[in-house]
């Protein structure tokens, strides 16, 4: 049986602008950009304790906690932050496999001595706040669904062991929408059919929740009863091209399509952040309901890697293409990806903090890292 563990950062970009900026330490946090139609990043704990979650839109969040404190992105910083914390840890366990931005499975079948998990986990998440002042939670169990689900389990600072023996009261208890990898269309569903917990889904032979989750039924029911994968990739993704594309419900037009554009925006510029690369062009994908595809793209001379430079380049490609048609399907796609440099002032930088963080330490703000 093997030993795989789950580390995921505590409200990840929150923690990074309260480390560049101490005096946000106890106020309710939010990263947006403060417009109107924007949704949240994510929240401090702080901001949570009012109801302030993650993709959740700006107006309802200030709504909810008054004393919001918005603060726009930096995604530099946190890309800056991300690399520093899994490259500590790659170092020390070579069967590394990250998973986003904030975090990363690991086979630690050969470094935790049996029943040690605890004490062992308990050291490592101490030593990486005290190396890198982040908190994370921490799930452990004998494959990655178990990690996961128990690395969500207690934030902050949660570390949360899950084996056969505590599945059935600590796991089973959790409401189906809970479980990792039922989605938000899927949970519903399968509540009206009955299943309301990770435990119902683990002991179910109902036809109707078969035809709800179709093939997959045995996949999950097998999640839900303490098995699944245990394999590790630690061979580094290393992607040539990102794109994000989306099919309309109803057919749509301009304003919407430009909506779509941003969102595909962000999420192709999340993926250049979880990677470490900046973008040399993009490419703009437009379907019209008769299923004719037109496509162009533009080329930059300064790579870039933010929402609002991709997204103004996007919108000169849109405005080319869109023709006053409808449209049923738009897309984003970067071709030309580049490493960031690996940047002597960087690594100097991470070395300087390091030796100060040891003397209670200086503080790294995001306009130390966005490069001039
Ligand atoms: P998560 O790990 O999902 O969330 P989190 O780290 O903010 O909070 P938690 O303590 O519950 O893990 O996501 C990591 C980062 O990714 C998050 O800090 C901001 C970003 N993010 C978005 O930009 N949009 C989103 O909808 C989500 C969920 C995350
Ligand atoms: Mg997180
Ligand atoms: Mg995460």
């Amino acid at each position: 049986m093997k030993t795989i563990v789950h580390i995921d950062l505590n409200a990840f970009f929150a923690q990074c602008e309260l480390l560049s900026d101490p005096t946000l330490k106890g106020k309710p946090i939010a990263i947006a950009y403060d417009s109107k139609r924007s949704v949240l990043s994510t929240a401090s704990y702080e901001a949570r304790a009012f109801g302030v979650n993650s993709a959740m839109p700006v107006s309802t969040a200030k709504r909810l906690c008054k004393n919001l404190v918005i603060i726009p992105p930096h995604f530099e910083l946190y890309s800056y932050h991300s690399k520093h914390f899994f490259s500590y840890l790659k170092k020390r366990y070579p069967i590394l496999e990250q998973a986003s931005i904030d975090e990363c499975y690991i086979d630690m079948s050969d470094d935790i001595p049996m029943g040690k998990e605890q004490e062992y986990l308990f050291d490592l998440q101490m030593t990486l706040y005290r190396v890198t002042k982040l908190k994370c939670s921490i799930g452990c169990g004998a494959n990655r669904f178990l990690a996961k689900m128990g690395s969500d389990m207690k934030k902050p600072l949660g570390l949360t062991i899950l084996n056969q023996g505590n599945i059935p009261t600590l796991l089973w208890p959790l409401a189906i929408s809970k479980m990792y990898g039922i989605g938000k269309k899927t949970a519903p569903k399968l509540m009206e059919a009955g299943v309301l917990t990770i435990g119902d889904l683990a002991h179910c032979e109902d036809p109707k929740v078969k035809k709800i989750l179709g093939n997959n039924f045995e996949y999950f029911k097998g999640h839900a009863q303490g098995f699944g994968s245990d394999f590790i990739d630690n061979s580094a993704f290393d992607p040539k091209s990102m794109s994000s594309e989306r099919t309309f419900q109803e057919d749509a037009f301009f304003e919407e399509g430009v909506e779509m554009i941003k969102k595909c925006c962000e999420e192709v510029c999340q993926e250049l952040h979880k990677y470490h690369k900046k973008a040399l062009s993009v490419g703009v994908k437009l379907r019209t309901p008769d299923f004719v595809t037109k496509s162009r793209r533009t080329s930059f001379s300064e790579p870039i890697d933010d929402v609002a430079s991709l997204f103004a380049y996007a919108m000169k490609v849109f405005e080319q293409l869109y023709k006053d048609q409808p449209i049923r399907l738009i897309g984003v796609s970067i071709e030309r990806v580049i490493d960031i440099e690996e940047n002597k002032e960087d690594d100097h930088l991470i070395e300087q903090w390091n030796s100060q963080l040891e003397y209670g330490g200086k503080i790294i703000k995001a306009s130390d890292i966005v490069k001039k």
